[in-house]
């Protein structure tokens, strides 16, 4: 028998919610998992800190449609919630964010469907991260659906500033003071600052390694 290529629009219940974009979010952290054990195993460097995956609550869904002046149906919020599967790559350096970024673009059954570059230009609130809406294969017994997925990418430091930052905003309900949004946004531009200059910091320790490496090298052929 030959599956069927199905589409997430025929997703008509919650549990058939759950169930696919979780499959979704099982089949990226695979992937990543792979690129990590290859990271580790064949180069000297991971790129990834860790990873974070998780299913929109109902609650937050019908949140979301409601704040773009949807009805909170089932078909509204598989149109028009990219995030309903969501998955956060936490990168050591802002370069690393890029890398991975193209290692996923690039693997040919997944399709990117809108890339946010939200370090190139970041929000006003001073939020920063590297967003990719993607579609991602799930195999069900008789179909295959591209489910979307939305992956954040960014630094541990970016991570840092957006989860205090939420948690703020989330206290506020949205209306932080106007002295606090600033300081949060004095925050984002120390956290970028900091990025850059480990970034530096590790350029320069990898350069002295590769000097050490080819040092070695030389005497081992002497
Ligand atoms: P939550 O509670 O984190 O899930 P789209 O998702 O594309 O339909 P949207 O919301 O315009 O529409 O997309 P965008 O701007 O890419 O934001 C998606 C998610 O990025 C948000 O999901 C947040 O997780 C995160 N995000 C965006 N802006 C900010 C920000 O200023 N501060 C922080 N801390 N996070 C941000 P939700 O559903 O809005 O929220």
């Amino acid at each position: 028998m030959e599956l069927k290529v199905g589409s997430e629009a025929e997703i008509s219940t919650w549990e058939e919610v759950t169930l696919v974009y979780n499959a979704a979010l099982r089949q990226m952290n695979t992937r990543i998992e792979i690129l990590i054990d290859e990271f580790r195993q064949v180069h000297r460097y991971n790129p990834i800190e860790h990873t974070k995956g998780r299913v929109k609550t109902a609650e937050s869904i019908v949140k979301k449609l409601k704040r773009h002046g949807y009805d909170a149906t089932i078909p509204n919020m598989i149109k028009y919630v990219n995030d309903i599967a969501g998955f956060r790559i936490i990168c050591s350096f802002t370069p690393d964010i890029y890398t991975i970024a193209e290692m996923i673009a690039n693997q040919s059954d997944l399709k990117v469907i809108a890339v946010k570059d939200y370090i190139k230009y970041p929000k006003d609130t001073g939020y920063r991260s590297y967003h990719m809406v993607i579609a991602i294969p799930v195999y069900l017994s008789d179909r295959i659906i591209d489910t979307r997925l939305e992956l954040q990418i960014r630094t541990v430091a970016m991570d840092f500033w957006a989860s205090l930052e939420h948690k703020i905003r989330y206290k506020f309900e949205g209306n932080a003071p106007g002295h606090i949004s600033r300081d949060l946004l004095e925050c984002s531009h120390m956290v970028s600052a900091l990025d850059e200059r480990m970034k530096e910091l590790n350029e320069e320790i990898q350069k002295l390694m590769n000097s050490e490496e080819e040092g070695e090298k030389a005497w081992k052929t002497v």
